[in-house]
């Protein structure tokens, strides 16, 4: 039975073979890091619902099988159930080209060992904010094919009648141009821009030295700034201009409905800033109280800037403890106030982490111990956890952790530091003890809205542990939730555009969908399996897999499993780019 089983997987093989598919069918069954491995650093691939009892590395330059190794005994994972055996080759250190090949299964997709290999992803991670750009066009020097047309200048945006004012009444036009496109939509929502600053921000302020030198080829390049700080200032210019005159900040620079699937400058409905928001007031003020602390050592550069960034925190800060609990609600903004706003929500009702991330923010920026009461850390140790937009606390607890030498009066930080290490030590130990070798998993709620937004969140996290306790198996974790991302997970995708034989080809985002270019945008990290489907009535029945790890489909119908958006990147930009910077480039 066993042998006619073989035989007839040969056989279908052939004809794969013969129909030029059996490598598809072959990479699919082997799921690996498409895009590479650092020649010092782990290398695993998991080999799916197969009896083979050892695997192979054959160069795909000479053909050579340069690599021979058992698999490991296998488990299921029970996010894809499947039965995964692991095939480690981390001995192996050579630099090329490479593919895994198993008897019986077939072929790899091909992968890179060798030194800086994440170094392109990071850049393009992070070119991937020049392309969201509102209020420009994309030239062809920079965008290349993808150049577009200036759209949504926003210079004459409405104060809508949930952000009414005596000196602003609904109607009134201000001027707020730039930003960045939230993700395949084209609003401007500060929520999402204050996890996604920060996040980009922090990379700079943790890797200085390093960023200065990366070189991401935008318009600014060349001039006197790091080119991460001028994408960057794209937005925070943007945000500064959603502050109100009494230190409000709008929750949301958009249009009443969704555009269609058109290029930006076709989208030309009205657009309009709605109420102002504790949330929204709360992030911004823990942004630029982080930009102040960056943008004064460029003063010479933007004269003032720096201090603009600091009175705006403040006021925005001030604002919020006298309005501590207006949340947005677009229901109930709806049964209020016309027109009806039926674009991204960002909506949170919790606002405790809001708080306490914003006094962190202003107590490592001014040294003020108001701020530090404020952030009342005591009592709130058991309130930190991977980060998202809605949850933004932990983002303190990182700047707290990078300025603990400077906080000698913070009586919390061993309870700080201790919590850190605790987090990333259960992410950790989920790389060894999940079926896939990954961090991602941990909780079943991983996989949601956005999931690999939580797998690279997870590798962040990983990080501020190796940056406190010089622990290399907290970067080899890290890495590991790289290899998630970009292969070796429940679909076999590699969900960063641009990279990786099977990688997406059709996020959900505007520009790539209408521009008529086969390519993507490259750079874009896709949201990836959420087994919520909260679009599958618009994707008709597309959904193959249902599972936690495998609810995605590579069609730009998905909004909720393919499409992109900058708070997705961010942590992908820092995760490569922060992995660069420690390891450098290899010794030969
Ligand atoms: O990332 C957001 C996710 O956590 C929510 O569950 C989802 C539904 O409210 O919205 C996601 O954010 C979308 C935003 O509302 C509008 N722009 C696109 C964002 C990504 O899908």
């Amino acid at each position: 039975m066993h042998i006619i089983k073989l035989l007839a997987v040969n056989l279908l093989c052939l004809c794969l073979a013969h129909n030029g598919i059996s490598q598809t069918a072959a990479g699919d069954l082997i799921r690996i890091n498409q895009n590479g491995f650092y020649a010092s650093g782990p290398k695993v691939a998991v080999v799916i619902n197969t009896t083979a009892t050892d695997f192979s590395l054959i160069n795909t330059a000479t053909k050579e099988k340069v690599f021979t190794a058992p698999l490991k005994a296998s488990a299921v994972w029970e996010y894809s159930n499947e039965k995964a055996s692991k095939a480690d080759f981390s001995k192996f250190n050579k630099p090329g080209t490479y593919v895994v090949s198993v008897n019986g299964v077939g072929e790899s997709y091909p992968f890179i060992i060798g030194s800086q290999v994440n170094l392109p992803l990071g850049k393009a991670a992070l070119k991937m904010y020049y392309y969201q750009r509102a209020s420009t066009e994309l030239t062809e020097k920079y965008a290349g094919k993808w150049a577009r047309k200036a759209g949504h200048p926003d210079n004459e945006v409405l104060v809508h009648a949930s952000a009414a004012t005596a000196t602003r009444p609904a109607g009134t036009k201000i001027s707020s141009p730039r930003g960045w496109y939230d993700a395949g939509d084209y609003n401007k929502y500060i929520v999402n821009s204050g996890i996604s600053t920060y996040t980009l921000l922090s990379l700079y302020e943790h890797y200085p030295k390093f960023c200065d030198t990366l070189n991401t080829f935008i318009p600014e390049s060349g001039n006197n700034l790091p080119d991460l700080l001028d994408e960057v200032l794209w937005n925070l210019r943007w945000m500064l201009t959603m502050q109100d005159q009494d230190g409000g900040v709008y929750h949301k620079l958009t249009n009443p409905n969704f555009d269609g699937s058109v290029m930006p400058h076709a989208a030309t409905e009205a657009r309009y800033v709605v109420k102002k928001s504790t949330a929204a007031s709360l992030d911004f003020a823990a942004v630029t109280a982080q930009a102040y602390r960056i943008f004064r050592n460029f003063n010479k550069q933007l004269p003032g800037f720096a201090d603009s960034c600091l009175i705006a925190s403040k006021s925005s800060y001030t604002w919020s403890k006298k309005n501590p609990g207006i949340t947005y609600v677009q229901s109930l903004m709806n049964a209020s106030y016309n027109p009806d706003i039926v674009t991204g929500e960002y909506g949170d009702q919790g606002l405790d982490d809001e708080f306490q991330w914003a006094a962190m923010e202003l107590y490592i920026s001014t040294g003020k111990f108001n701020y530090y009461d404020e952030a009342n850390l005591k009592f709130t140790m058991n309130n930190f956890d991977l980060p998202n937009w809605a949850k933004v606390n932990t983002l303190g607890l990182y700047s707290f952790i990078k300025f603990r030498s400077e906080l000698a009066s913070v009586e919390e930080m061993e309870l700080l530091k201790d919590k850190l290490i605790k987090m990333a030590d259960s992410f950790r130990k989920n790389v060894g003890n999940s079926a896939f070798g990954v961090p991602m998993g941990l909780k079943s709620t991983d996989f949601n809205w956005g999931s690999n937004a939580n797998a690279a969140n997870q590798g962040v996290l990983l990080i501020q542990a190796y940056n406190l306790t010089g622990d290399k198996s907290y970067l080899d974790a890290a890495v590991a939730s790289l290899d998630y991302l970009l292969g070796r997970n429940g679909t076999g995708y590699s969900f960063f555009t641009g990279y990786g034989e099977k990688s997406t080809k059709n996020p959900h985002s505007r520009p790539s969908e209408s521009d008529g270019i086969e390519d993507p945008v490259p750079g874009l990290l896709a949201g990836g399996p959420n087994p919520g489907m909260e679009d599958a009535s618009n994707c008709g029945g597309k959904y193959v897999g249902k599972l936690p790890a495998t609810a995605y489909i590579d069609d730009k119908c998905s909004y909720a499993s393919n499409e992109i958006a900058i708070n997705w990147n961010a942590p992908f930009a820092y995760l490569t780019l922060a992995i660069e910077a420690i390891k450098g480039p290899e010794k030969k």
